[in-house]
């Protein structure tokens, strides 16, 4: 029979079956068979199970292939990755227009989202609490060429509509953004009712709260799946060199007119990047960026293939 993930509970997981909601266990091959985490059921996983009705028992012995996954690094010694949430459509990235708003982190988070195949929408919450949403917009939209952005005040049920494009019978949606972000509040009010716990966040100091406390797929009224996550600080960049070139797509086109085909942009001669930079064509900070994933992207490479080779 085949199944959704739809939470976790401890060693167990909460699923969506044909025959309703069910809890169930790892078969101890899957368990044994699997060479990383990332082998193992995460939210949004299609399962294969096997129940025994009579022992009112459902064990999952397969994980089905995954359309798109959310990584990251497994905390510990070994290099081991562990899938966050799988099959999503879309991400989320929800941003507070209150002390929340960063662009540097925004451009972080659009990378994660290309990196995993889902389709980054940036969601810019509470602009009740801000007077210039034009012009956080058009600086976010420079961090984030051709990513989707989305203004609302969930908080008021103001701007809501504007998510109907992501939202269709079937989709999965997950929610991303630093704790306080308005995610919650944001599920709530696309649900129509309070099933999520939110909590007040004055100001810097009270970053982190983590009122959601684990990542859950809820049904939306639409017919949509919308996973409420915890605040992040737990998502890593694995090094996806294709998510690196969309996400910094003026860098790359400009790349292409480099004097030399492996042009890095540092001090090479004939380099269209530099000279864009020289004239004020390109912003300072989004290649200062593109420098610094880039390396973080290179890092990473080499702890995974270290790993490997052992
Ligand atoms: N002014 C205003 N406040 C909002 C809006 N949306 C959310 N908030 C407030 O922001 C605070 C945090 O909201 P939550 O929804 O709990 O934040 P979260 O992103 O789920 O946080 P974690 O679960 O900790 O990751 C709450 O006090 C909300 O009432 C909005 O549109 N306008
Ligand atoms: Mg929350
Ligand atoms: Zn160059």
């Amino acid at each position: 029979m085949p199944g959704r993930v739809i939470g976790e509970v401890g060693p167990l997981f909460r699923l969506a079956t044909e025959r309703g909601e069910k809890t169930a266990e790892l078969a101890g091959r899957l368990k044994h068979n699997a060479r990383e985490k990332a082998d193992l059921p995460a939210v949004g996983d299609w399962v294969a199970l096997r129940a025994d009705w009579g022992a009112h028992r459902v064990s999952i012995f397969a994980v089905l292939p995954r359309k798109t996954a959310f990584c990251r690094r497994a905390a510990g010694n070994v290099v081991e990755n562990q899938v966050v949430a799988a099959n999503v459509d879309t991400a989320f990235l929800v941003t507070g227009l209150d002390f929340d708003f960063n662009v540097r982190r925004i451009e972080r988070a659009v990378l994660l989202a290309r990196e995993s195949g889902a389709e980054p929408v940036i969601v810019l919450s509470k602009v009740d609490l801000c007077e210039s949403f034009q012009s956080r917009a058009e600086e976010t939209q420079k961090a984030a060429p051709g990513v989707s952005i989305v203004g609302l005040a969930a908080k008021l049920g103001r701007g809501l509509e504007t998510l109907s494009p992501w939202l269709e019978k079937g989709k999965t949606i997950i929610l991303f953004g630093s704790s306080g972000a308005g995610k919650s509040t944001l599920v709530n009010a696309l649900l129509g009712e309070e099933r999520q716990l939110t909590r007040e966040v004055r100001g810097h100091d009270h970053r982190g709260k983590h009122t959601t406390t684990r990542r859950e797929m809820l049904i939306l009224p639409s017919g949509a799946l919308l996973i409420d996550t915890p605040g992040v600080r737990e998502l890593g960049f694995l090094g996806g060199e294709d998510a690196l070139l969309s996400a910094f797509s003026e860098i790359e086109e400009l790349a292409t007119l480099c004097g030399f085909g492996d042009c890095t942009h540092r001090n090479e001669p004939r380099c269209a990047v530099k000279s864009a930079l020289a004239a004020g064509d390109l912003d300072p900070t989004r290649l200062a960026s593109y420098f610094r994933l880039k390396e973080e992207a290179q890092a990473s490479q080499r702890k995974g293939l270290k790993q490997r080779r052992r």
